[in-house]
């Protein structure tokens, strides 16, 4: 594996590990603050956006690159509302699909074509990570401030959850 395409993947395998993070602070805050079904939600989040870090750093050991571990920095503890957390979900998800961009562009410019094909899981799951953020974000609006709407909208996103592993599981 060439150097700079190595690079490149440590660099996304560390932004991998730094969104399991964030998903992990945003999951604690939700179960902090009596939202159990958007915790559950960003639990699983987290953990999905670890087993994307996991594939990468097996992929570039398998191509005999050097996976390298980074170090991660703390994220945003406090949030004001749902409304601020999957905002910065979608803005989050957008920044790392424009990564992935990237990192396919170099593949292409040193003519990677297995890299490539191997980035082609991460160009589509972006798209499926931004629509369901756009989703959530369109029905955060439609509810506003109303109690009972939150109190739904919590319940639905366990649901949501549920839903999207089911998918994910019979794969
Ligand atoms: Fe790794 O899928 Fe989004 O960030």
């Amino acid at each position: 594996m060439k150097k700079n395409i190595n690079d490149a993947l440590n660099k996304q395998v560390s932004l991998e590990a730094e969104s399991s993070h964030i998903y992990l602070s945003m999951a604690s805050w939700a179960e902090r603050n009596g939202f159990q079904g958007v915790a559950d939600f960003l639990y699983q989040h987290s953990d999905e956006e670890r087993i994307h870090m996991l594939k990468l750093i097996k992929f570039i050991n398998e191509r005999e690159g050097n996976a390298i571990i980074p170090a991660i920095q703390q994220p945003k503890a406090n949030y004001k509302n749902l409304v601020e957390i999957f905002q910065s979900i979608l803005n989050h998800e957008i920044y790392v699909t424009s990564e992935i961009n990237k990192l396919v562009e170099i593949t292409l410019k040193e003519k990677d074509f297995t890299t490539h094909h191997f980035l082609q899981w991460y160009v589509s799951e972006q798209l499926e990570e931004e629509a369901l953020a756009r989703q959530i974000n369109d029905k955060l609006k439609l509810i506003g401030s109303d109690k009972m709407g939150l109190y739904m909208f919590d319940r639905d996103l366990a649901r949501l959850r549920t839903a999207d592993t089911d998918t994910k599981n019979s794969e």
